[in-house]
């Protein structure tokens, strides 16, 4: 596997002047940098081409170029991978370059490019690049505006990117399948002006949703709706990284869905405001302070703060998208009394426990015994104990020492003293209530008849 940094090290001393093009021919592909690391790589700046700052691609990484006479050139080469999920998990997908989601693809507003597309599916594909105004005949729809990739072939994708703007490629062939599959990845045009929408901090990730069987690991390709897997870039949490930034930063995340339904998206601490979406950026008079924005199916919402030291949770706010596969189709057993139940059913199941019959929140601190390959329903340790998440779950991490390009998890936040929620020591009065409701011979409940009136 090649590592991005020694990739750019590479290509920047040597690869993209005269001597490499000659190496490798003019009219030859760029080469195809592959990572098989789940790991966020921050990306160094760009090595050459309009400046810019670069994304940070969460549990992911942006994709080198070649400059060949003014065009950005990519390569991207759809194949099957195995991605983490989150320890303990992997999953078998159809990615890009060796992960799904796909790298990020970097460039900015005016700039030419020039996407390779190798195909190493078992079966064609086409590359739609979403929300990007480009040619007819490069946007990828296969049998309207171009053949499918056939397997094994390359084609060529060039257009003039004439805005910036937060957007995603994915197939437009068989897309339910390839889909489902964990093809997708990010695409960022950044302003030609570096000044314009400038921020501190870039975040980038993809909503993506799968139906993965527990013990089992490939993706059910027929699911449309009862998905178990609520990932992040094809993580799901604890094994999504935190997004780190300094006290004072202006940080931006962009968030695209893939998914098939919507995922309101939920920010602890500051408020923020929606800057972009797949469409382009929203004018400053039409902004307005949230906490939650929703980013429905297809969409992509671009969210911007001012970062305040904590460390802040931010999730999807359906429950049960911040759950793993094991939580999915329970039986409710609130209340229940099992405890000669999971005696009986013991003699028939080896392992068998009683849960759930004061909440849920035991399964967050047990170890149970879970087949193997998948992922309990809920987990994560923070200081206090279990966090008891899974799924669309991460944690926002601001510090007041961070250097500016450190990306590296700073651990649990030091809060200032006095300043945690505790137990109260005190006296507890025995709370006041209403007088519960006597029986009352005057006033019993009558069934009506049907024939009392007078
Ligand atoms: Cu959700």
């Amino acid at each position: 596997m090649q590592n991005r940094r020694g990739f750019f090290q590479a290509a920047g001393a040597v690869a993209l002047g005269a001597a490499a093009v000659s190496r490798v021919g003019a009219a030859s592909l760029p080469e195809a940098p592959v990572q098989s690391s789940a790991a966020t790589l921050p990306p160094p700046p760009p090595p050459n081409g309009r400046p810019f700052n670069p994304v940070v691609t969460l549990n992911g990484w942006s994709l080198p170029w070649r400059m060949n006479q003014g065009v950005k050139e990519f390569h991207l080469v759809c194949e099957p991978v195995v991605r983490e999920f989150a320890p303990g998990m992997k999953v078998n997908m159809w990615g890009f370059n060796g992960t799904s989601p796909g790298p990020t693809i970097e460039a900015v507003e005016g700039d030419r490019i020039r996407i390779f597309v190798t195909n190493k599916l078992p079966e064609p594909t086409a590359i739609h690049w979403h929300g990007i105004m480009l040619p007819s005949g490069m946007d990828g729809v296969s049998g309207l505006t171009q053949p499918g990739i056939p397997v094994g072939k390359t084609f060529v994708y060039e257009f003039t990117l004439l805005r910036s703007g937060s957007h995603f490629y994915h197939p437009h062939l068989d897309e339910q399948l390839q889909l489902a599959m964990g093809m997708h990845g990010c695409l960022v045009v950044h302003p030609k002006d570096p000044r314009l929408h400038k921020v501190d901090r870039d975040f980038m990730f993809m909503l993506t949703s799968y139906d993965i069987e527990p013990g089992a690991m490939t993706p059910k390709i027929s699911t449309m709706t009862e998905f178990n897997l609520w990932t992040w870039n094809s993580r799901v949490f604890p094994g999504i990284d935190p997004l780190v930034a300094r006290t004072g930063d202006r940080v931006r995340i962009r968030v695209g869905n893939l998914t098939m339904t919507n995922h309101p998206i939920h920010m602890h601490g500051p408020s923020f405001e929606v800057t972009g979406t797949d469409g382009g950026w929203v004018p400053k008079a039409a902004r307005w302070p949230e906490v939650t924005t929703d980013v429905a199916v297809g969409q992509l919402r671009a969210l911007e703060f001012e970062a305040a030291a904590g460390d802040w949770a931010i999730h999807c706010h359906k429950s049960h998208h911040t759950m793993g596969p094991m939580g999915h189709n329970l039986p409710t057993m609130l209340g229940v009394e099992q405890r000669d139940l999971a005696q009986r059913i013991g003699k028939l199941v080896p392992d068998y426990m009683a849960m759930g019959d004061k909440g849920m929140h035991e399964m967050s601190e047990m170890e149970m015994p879970l087949p193997e390959n998948t992922l309990p329903m809920m987990t994560g340790q923070g200081p206090f104990g279990a966090i008891g998440m899974g799924g669309m779950f991460s944690v926002v991490k601001v510090r007041d020492d961070m250097k500016p390009g450190d990306y590296r998890d700073p651990g649990n936040y030091k809060h200032p003293p006095g300043s945690v929620a505790h137990e109260f020591t005190g006296d507890v009065p025995v709370p006041l209530r209403a007088a519960p409701v006597q029986p009352d011979h005057k006033h019993q409940v009558r069934k009506p008849t049907g024939h009392e009136g007078h």
